[in-house]
């Protein structure tokens, strides 16, 4: 299917995207819906449905075992995203790319196959004060494993890391630093290029997190030098269920398998297994096919539309929904950093922000609010929890409109 976009360097015809998200035209509640948390999740465009419903339709079938032709032809499809995944990140090679569930798998997964022969007693993992549950948890679990040492970099009020103190955490104990990219409570963008060089210079390897940031800007995993980097297929507009790891080669190497079992095997007697290389030694089961297609097709569709036409209008979106949601009175935005990508988080002192979006969504206001999986960001800002609204490319100034007389009957309804 030819998606109905239009790409210039300057432009993006934000109705003719939107008529590609077939979904964005319902009525919620009786309004026309505004789906401003895609920070949670992205839509779907048509041409990523259509794949994958022509893939099941016609071409379905396992990959990497069947002698059959249908096998062989899926697996080609297969195998053909991860060249894509690789070229989408600039990977050297597509076998550093393996494909899991998301970036909770892709971090997990390297908490154990590099934590576990890597971190020992007395070690360090150094993660930042504005991570996402996803990005503490393993590391915590495997420190406490271990008998290794948590170190967290703390966060200023605007919501950007004390770089300076993240300098002075690394030491020779320091034995990884796992970072994420863009923070999903606060918009932060991190200066992720010069932690990496930073960690480098001790000869610490860096994972970087970038649920976040892969819906929003380039990535390019040879320029920033980073040792890993995850993300979920469903925040670049693809399905759920899949997620890549990117890994430099030597750690890929080095590391142990997460699970195992069929698929990821070179040989298997009851006396001995030897594992298959990578990517394979992590791809453990039957993977999810018509999903890694799904994630090609998103690609395809990111590349059509182009960040260089992203990048500028959703930073317009971020800039007039802030000075819009500013003029709110009693409003205040969690999260001021320089950088930010277009998520905005705010409070109201004397709302809590589950009424804030019960209220929004009797309007057809899709947000989210609570702690989105960051409770330390929370108690860091003295806040239960936030109202969030985050925007992409298919949103408008209309919907930011929208939110802010949402906004507005909000603090008549309950003041
Ligand atoms: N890391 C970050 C920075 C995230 O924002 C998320 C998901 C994850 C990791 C986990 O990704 P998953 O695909 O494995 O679940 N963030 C959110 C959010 O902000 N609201 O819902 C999910």
């Amino acid at each position: 299917m030819v998606t109905l976009m239009e790409k210039t360097a300057t432009h993006l015809d934000v109705e003719r995207i939107r008529a590609d998200f077939p979904i964005l035209k319902q009525k919620i509640h009786g309004h026309p819906l505004a789906y401003l948390d895609n920070a949670a999740t992205t839509q779907k465009p048509l041409s990523v449905i259509e794949r994958m419903t022509d893939f099941y339709m016609n071409e379905y079938a396992t990959v990497r075992r069947g002698v059959y032709e249908m096998s062989a032809r899926a697996t080609i499809a297969y195998d053909e995203v991860r060249e894509k995944v690789a070229r989408f990140i600039n990977a050297p090679s597509s076998s550093e790319i393996v494909f899991v569930r998301g970036t909770t798998e892709a971090i997990n997964l390297v908490a154990s196959g590099y934590g576990r022969p890597f971190v020992q007693a007395g070690d360090e993992v150094v993660i930042s004060a504005i991570e996402h549950h996803a990005n503490i948890v393993p590391w915590q679990q495997l420190c406490q494993e271990k008998g290794a040492v948590l170190k967290v970099i703390p966060v200023n009020d605007d919501g950007e890391l004390d770089i300076e103190a993240y300098q002075a955490l690394l030491t020779d104990k320091t034995r990884i630093v796992s970072v994420n990219h863009i923070s999903n409570s606060l918009g932060t963008i991190n200066p992720i290029k010069a932690m990496i060089d930073m960690a480098h210079q001790r000869g610490i390897p860096v994972l970087i997190d970038g649920a976040q940031s892969i819906q929003h800007m380039p990535i390019d995993v040879q320029a920033l030098d980073c040792d890993f980097f995850a993300f979920s297929s469903h925040k670049i507009y693809g399905p759920t269920g899949i997620g890549v790891l990117y890994a430099k080669r030597q750690h890929l190497n080095a590391m142990v398998p997460y699970q195992t079992g069929g698929d990821m095997i070179e040989s298997v007697t009851f006396e001995k297994t030897t594992f298959a290389k990578a990517p394979n030694k992590f791809e453990a089961g039957t993977p999810a096919i018509a999903e890694v297609i799904g994630l090609g097709a998103a690609l395809d569709y990111i590349n059509a539309v182009g960040y260089e036409n992203i990048q500028p209008y959703e930073h317009h979106l971020l800039t007039y929904a802030t000075q819009a949601l500013l003029q709110i009175e009693g409003l205040r935005i969690i999260g001021n950093a320089r950088e930010k990508a277009s998520v905005i988080s705010f409070v109201f002192d004397d709302i809590h922000p589950h009424d804030v979006g019960t209220l929004l969504d009797s309007r057809g206001i899709a947000v989210r609010a609570g702690h989105h999986c960051t409770q330390p960001v929370m108690e860091r800002f003295h806040v239960p929890a936030t109202t969030r609204a985050s925007f992409s490319f298919y949103n408008t100034q209309q919907e930011i409109d929208a939110l802010v007389d949402g906004l507005r009957m909000v603090t008549q309804v309950f003041r």
